[in-house]
């Protein structure tokens, strides 16, 4: 086996690295907690091996390629241990913080433990597998589809292998338990607490593996934030062989306790130490952080923390990172709870599943509440392996996480009836039904008796009736609703009236948002922006009218924008395949507009930030025949009012209307210097604008346009450094389309321009809209040199894919197909004779037509399209002048 390893020569030279920092490290006394991330050598099943680190994912570029699917199969990772025999008679863990999604540890070819999940930790020891001198680890990671593994469907990847950090774990054979759910061994609870007065009760479990009866010594330390004891607790107990023992330790009076709250997140921690009784050693040592506070949901008045009304306003997070998959190193990991506090927000769903410890610490640390839940997506799989294993994944999470003060709710299953199973059978479906509803309460069941100090969260969407009428709205403490009104369905105003639904109907029942988001490409802007254009511009304006509404509503307890940082989701196509474009922030963790509403919403101290800052390059029609193009500007504020200059020339005071401030800034040619001014805040700019003549025979001289047909966006390729414009219809002295009409999709669906992934490009917006039925395209340009470009693609018919589930208003029937043969003539000479996009270049691919062009006799150019069979059409096109 040690063959098949490849292993080259610095990779052992690691090894014995750190076998030496094995032996003398010892971060706590009694054991050793040391990262095995280094030195593995991997393979896809029959594929080669190559060295890698943890985190990994051997997904990561595969989910972005044109292909449908990505590797859902076995992949195999092996590294060296070399443990000194001094480890001989200690106890020996392997700790996993992540395997995605099913797992088998073998050491030296033995199977030493299983895990089932992708998403929570596990122990498995491995004492009695070593033989200390050679030892080989092998981790079998497996990401197929597996029907009795939640999640079984999703909008986001499943991305495959040992992708969270690996530890090695020596303690001595007395330790705290290795053996529960993947626990720290010790749990906190704290059965009395206000600002006078709190008790506190911890919990030991503790192992003994020795041979041999051990008396011990339990001692639990209480100490602030600055490490000085406030309170300790002593129990002596023996401890047979075999033994796993309970040990419970009150400290009954903690005066005025410090409480944590997202203003003061103070932490105390309980150092928790066992020794032996006799000679006084260290066996071993955890520490765990405790946090004061107390809160409640009411139904009519929504989150209180201590005591004091809290209006929850945060967001979700997906744990990926652009370009590498899950396998995110920490310090990333830790910087999106720390992006959340900046912005103002007090709240992390961690959805859809329990995400690196890292990110409870933050929240912790950084006063953020949190709710947590299992990946119990969609649908269920009626079956006793399926319910066991989301029991054990709630049992995980629970356990894994108790000690968290940040956390307040842990939930499961999010939009189980979205698109229930057996549509076609009622009666199946009735028992299908009743399945979701017995698993939704031992879930809850076991949920309330593992831990009765906090909430229990079940998440829909936003079909009411249905979940009342499954009785799912019952089960839980408190209800989450996933909207999406004026998004996937409706108009964002039916948002406040659901709110208002679920306040008259179910009165008792507390509920929070727990999504809400529109998609934001950030390549995409509009100065009219509709529903599904992906623009910034919409999404903008969809958080401000979900923001008031819920700010407007004691009841509503708070709410979580849909999603912290876009995200992968294999499946979707649209603007950016492969990503939901619904952060607030990229993937690479940049600020969309959107981050800056958040950011003037909830800041506390004066705010003022120019949104559009983020378009730095814009490109526009001049102004008639002026010098200028004049485009409107946001800036997000939470003053009344701002003062906007540009080039140092004032263009007044506006008032802010629900947090934005909007002038009518004429830009000039090249660099604008912009500046904002609301009281002692001031925020600047610099915007690069590309002026396009209002008619060529302007004093603006024309370089280059990029035209989008059937579009009212703006594009900014920042790749190629291309600006692209909407179109118009043609004017003279100027150029624009004649004939035709924007491609609306076929079948009814309300979408802006195609959502399907065009092939052999990035530039999906270039090809994702276009003019239907053209039959000239003109440009009144002077006489010159010039490089045309016509792009096409096919968007009508080919495969017919499944559609978004979450697309309520997409009833996805098969497109019918159009026959599209047509000749493409510029001046009256042929360039493309009887173009057949389908044919020639199949469905939904991207095709790009260049030529060069003398024009002479102040002739201009004339792009005639002459249909032979349907309509001819035209994506966009480019013009550039040579000479
Ligand atoms: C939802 C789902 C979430 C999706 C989101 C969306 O309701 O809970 O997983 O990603 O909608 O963007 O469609």
């Amino acid at each position: 086996m040690l063959k098949s390893l490849k292993l080259k020569k610095n990779t052992l030279l690691l090894f014995a690295i750190l076998s030496f920092a094995l032996n003398s490290f010892s971060q706590n006394p009694g054991r050793q907690l040391i990262s095995l991330n280094d030195g593995w050598a991997f393979q896809k099943e029959n594929g080669q091996s190559i060295n890698v680190n943890i985190p990994h994912t051997w997904n990561d570029k595969d989910v972005l390629d044109d292909a449908p699917g990505y590797y859902r199969g076995l992949g195999i990772y092996k590294r060296k241990l070399k443990l000194d025999q001094s480890s001989k008679g200690k106890e020996i863990f392997l700790v996993f913080n992540g395997v995605a999604q099913e797992a088998e540890i073998l050491i030296n070819g033995k199977s030493a433990g299983k895990h089932i999940g992708s998403y929570t930790r596990f122990t498995v020891s491995i004492t009695k597998f070593l033989n200390f001198t050679d030892d080989v680890i092998e981790v079998r990671a497996n990401n197929r589809f597996n029907e009795n593994i939640p999640p079984l469907t999703a909008d986001f990847t499943f991305f495959g292998g040992l992708y969270r950090n690996v530890n090695l774990l020596i303690t001595e054979p007395v330790h705290f338990t290795q053996n529960d759910s993947g626990s720290s061994g010790v749990y906190i609870t704290t059965p009395q607490v206000s600002a006078n007065l709190a008790s506190i009760q911890v919990k030991s479990l503790i192992d003994n593996s020795s041979s041999t009866t051990k008396k011990i010594q339990i001692n639990n330390r209480l100490v602030n934030a600055d490490g000085k004891e406030i309170a300790s607790q002593n129990s002596l107990v023996s401890i047979a062989s075999g033994e796993n023992k309970i040990i419970v330790q009150d400290f009954k009076t903690v005066k005025q306790p410090k409480l944590w709250s997202p203003e003061n997140p103070y932490l105390y921690r309980i150092i928790t130490k066992i020794s032996d009784a006799g000679s006084k050693v260290v066996l071993d040592q955890i520490s765990n952080p405790l946090g004061f506070r107390w809160f409640k949901f009411d139904a009519e008045k929504g989150f209180f923390l201590n005591d004091k009304p809290l209006k929850i306003i945060g967001v979700s997070r997906h744990q990926d990172y652009e370009g590498l998959g899950n396998a995110v190193p920490d310090a990333l990991q830790t910087k999106d709870v720390e992006l959340l506090k900046q912005m103002g927000g007090n709240f992390l769903r961690i959805a859809h599943y329990p995400q690196d410890p890292l990110i409870l610490e933050a929240c912790d640390r950084l006063g953020i509440l949190a709710s947590v839940e299992v990946p119990l997506v969609n649908t269920i799989t009626e079956s006793e392996a399926f319910t066991t294993n989301s029991l054990n994944m709630q049992t995980e999470m629970i356990k894994q996480n108790f000690n968290h003060p940040s956390v307040v709710i842990w939930a499961y299953m999010n939009e189980i009836l979205l698109r229930p199973k057996f549509a076609n059978d009622k009666p199946r479906q009735e028992i299908y039904f009743n399945h979701i509803r017995e698993l939704a309460q031992k879930l809850e069941n076991l949920t309330r008796k593992l831990d009765p100090s906090r909430y229990t969260m079940l998440v829909n969407h936003g079909a009411f009736d249905n979940y009342n009428r499954v009785g799912l709205t019952k089960i839980p403490m408190i209800v989450g609703w996933n909207l999406y009104s004026g998004w996937y369905s409706g108009i964002p105003a039916d948002f406040g009236k659901f709110l208002d639904r679920h306040h008259k109907e179910l009165p008792d029942k507390p509920f929070l948002v727990t999504e809400y988001g529109a998609d934001a490409d950030p390549r995409i802007r509009s100065f009219q922006p509709v529903r599904f254009d992906k623009s910034v511009e919409y999404a903008t304006k969809f958080h401000q009218t979900y923001l008031n509404a819920m700010l407007e509503r004691p009841f509503v307890s708070g709410g979580m924008a849909w999603n912290l940082a876009d995200f992968n989701s294999e499946t979707r196509e649209e603007t950016m395949p492969h990503i939901n474009n619904k952060g607030l922030l990229t993937i690479g963790r940049q600020p969309k507009d959107t981050y800056f509403l958040y950011q003037a919403y909830l800041s506390d101290k004066p705010y003022l930030k120019i949104t559009s800052a983020q378009w730095k390059t814009r490109a526009g029609i001049a102004d008639s025949l002026k010098l200028t193009s004049t485009q409107p500007l946001q800036v997000a504020t939470n003053q009344k009012s701002a003062e906007l200059f540009l080039n140092g020339k004032s263009l007044g005071v506006k008032e802010a209307t629900d947090h934005i401030c909007e002038w009518q800034v004429p830009f000039i040619d090249g660099m604008n210097q912009i500046k904002v001014v609301s009281g002692f805040n001031t925020d600047e700019a610099d915007i690069d604008f590309q002026l396009q003549p209002y008619k060529f025979s302007d004093k603006i001289p024309f370089e280059n346009i990029n035209i989008l047909l059937g579009s009212k966006r703006f594009y900014i390729d920042e790749k190629n450094q291309q600006l692209w414009l909407p179109d118009q219809p043609y004017k003279t002295g100027s150029w624009g389309w004649i004939g035709g009409e924007a491609y609306k999709g076929t079948n009814n669906r309300i979408l802006y321009g195609s959502d399907k992934n065009i092939l052999q490009t990035d530039n999906d917006p270039v090809y994702q809209t276009q003019q239907v039925g053209i039959k000239q395209f003109k440009l009144d340009v002077p006489d010159g040199e010039y490089e045309l470009v016509l792009h096409f693609a096919e968007l009508v018919g080919g495969e017919t894919k499944e559609a978004l589930a979450y697309n309520l208003d997409n009833n996805h029937k098969k497109e019918i197909e159009e026959q599209r043969i047509f000749n493409v003539t510029i001046n009256n000479v042929l360039f493309l004779e009887q173009l057949n996009l389908a044919k020639d270049f199949g469905y939904t691919k991207a095709v790009e037509k260049k030529t060069r062009l003398t024009i002479q006799n102040g002739k201009g150019i004339s792009v005639e399209f002459n249909e032979i069979i349907g309509k001819p059409v035209l994506n966009a096109i480019q013009l550039r002048k040579i000479y």
